[in-house]
């Protein structure tokens, strides 16, 4: 009788250890995007901090919604800045969840009322970025529900595709369509999406009535968890 009730207390105790070991790593694991906070301005990839750890970037034509989705997303309202006029985000901004992961806001593209020059610069630091940045995890690419998969944004999803980045393609400005409306473009890019191959999946989102933003932490909790695959 004895025996028995010392094997239970041991067990009871191996059991009590191993599920706060658990605890402990599903709590250490799960990103809290509150967390994040602004760290540089950078006007080109040599500005900004070394390429180690993850990073997950916020991308699309300018006036798309970028800066207001991650607004949304880490809950702090003027952590990005957002505007009216298109444009508005015109360097590589990171904001650090911790001392391994960042969010990226870049400059948005497609902008026709900017200077060339101006465009130019912005347009080779994105390139850059998308192309020389080995801790990018994934891509976030957003349109407008209104106009999307304009030819950049094709662009840009095939070339992460190729580069075997995941890509969530998000539809922002969702409050701007009635149901109906909403469900029919998000159910023709649901179609699209197998022409591009690679692992791509889309959601629609709203900055206004937060719409969409569990699935899009949700997405960003797995990238930011994954391993990197290298090219083939
Ligand atoms: N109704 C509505 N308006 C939105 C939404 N998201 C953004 N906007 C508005 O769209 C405009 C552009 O938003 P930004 O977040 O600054 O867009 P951006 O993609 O960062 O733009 P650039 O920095 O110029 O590339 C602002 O006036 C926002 O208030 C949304 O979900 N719903
Ligand atoms: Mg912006």
């Amino acid at each position: 009788m004895q025996d028995l009730w010392l094997e239970i207390a041991v067990r009871s105790v191996i059991i009590c250890i191993l599920s706060e070991c658990l605890r402990h790593i599903v709590s250490n694991d799960t990103l809290s995007f509150q967390k994040a906070h602004f760290t540089i301005s950078a006007p080109d990839i040599r500005h900004l901090p070394a390429d180690s750890g993850m990073e997950v970037a916020f991308a699309g034509r300018s006036n798309a919604g970028k800066s207001s989705a991650l607004n949304v997303l880490t809950r702090q309202n003027s952590l990005a800045r957002t505007s009216k006029t298109p444009g508005r985000t015109q360097q590589i901004n990171v904001f650090a969840l911790d001392d391994e992961r960042r969010l990226i806001d870049l400059p948005g593209y497609g902008f026709a009322k900017v200077p060339l020059e101006m465009k130019q610069k912005w347009q080779l630091a994105l390139s850059e970025y998308l192309q020389e940045r080995k801790c990018l995890r994934g891509l976030v690419v957003l349109m407008d529900i209104r106009h999307p998969m304009k030819d950049l944004d094709q662009e840009l999803i095939h070339w992460a595709v190729e580069s075997n980045l995941p890509v969530l393609a998000v539809l922002t400005k969702a409050d701007k369509l009635k149901s109906g409306a909403r469900k029919a473009t998000l159910l023709k890019i649901k179609e699209a999406i197998p022409g591009f191959g690679g692992d791509v999946s889309v959601i629609t989102f709203s900055s206004l009535n937060k719409s969409g933003l569990p699935e899009l932490e949700s997405v960003l909790q797995q990238w930011f968890q994954t391993p990197h695959m290298e090219n083939p």
